[in-house]
């Protein structure tokens, strides 16, 4: 456990197994728990009588959640679709909207969506190598658009904290869809302008 530690230390991103064993924490989100969450819901009620299937997982070195300290890890996106949309994480807004994050593609290929509480929007690609600063404000979903996981280290403020509860309820303006086999951006109908909300 890497919380109480009070000097440097080093831990391997390397993807090996034995790499893994470095992480305090380990969360696997399920298909089950994205409900609401994708666009078609019969599409995704079909696939889930299927099997409550991986969606991402997260693995994360403990630190105290305070300013000053950094909390970091890895988010692993598993690759598939529900109906014709891609998998992807919850995504959130920090709870203290003054923090910014950092992400490092290590492998995959996908999307990084985005958006401030105003409306604004942006969509940045994940590729191996690319490094993705999230200014304070953005609220940030990652999206496999490839055949295999899609993996990124992230860093973030020890204090941010996460807000779920927006974009459960009105999602991102955009969604990421296969459209002829291809990544595609279009407007997600169940989103609503913060005047309207
Ligand atoms: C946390 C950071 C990542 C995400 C992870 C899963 O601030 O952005 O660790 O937690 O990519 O996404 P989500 O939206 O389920 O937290
Ligand atoms: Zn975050």
């Amino acid at each position: 456990m890497h919380l109480e530690r009070k000097t440097p230390f080093v831990y391997q991103i390397t993807l090996t197994p034995e790499s893994f064993a470095a992480f305090d924490r380990h969360i696997v989100r399920r298909l089950s728990s994205m409900l609401g969450q994708y666009r078609d819901q019969v599409a995704y009620a079909a696939m889930l009588s299927l099997g409550d299937a991986i969606v991402y997982e997260v693995y994360e070195i403990a630190r105290p959640e305070v300013a000053g300290e950094l909390m970091t890890g890895l988010s692993i996106v598993h690759p598939g679709k529900v109906g014709d949309e891609y998998f992807m994480t919850k995504g959130h807004f920090h709870a203290v909207l003054e923090t910014a994050e950092i992400y490092y593609c290590l492998r995959g290929q996908g999307y990084m969506l985005m958006e401030t509480p105003q409306g604004d929007w942006a969509l940045e690609e994940l590729l191996p190598g690319n490094v993705l600063y999230i200014p304070p404000y953005w609220s940030h979903r990652s999206i496999n658009t490839g055949d295999e996981k899609l993996v990124t280290f992230f860093a973030y403020p020890g204090h941010a904290g996460h807000d779920y509860a927006t974009i459960e309820r009105f999602g991102f303006r955009k969604r990421v869809v296969a459209r002829n086999g291809k990544p595609t951006v279009v407007d997600n109908p169940l989103w609503r302008p913060p005047e309207e909300r």
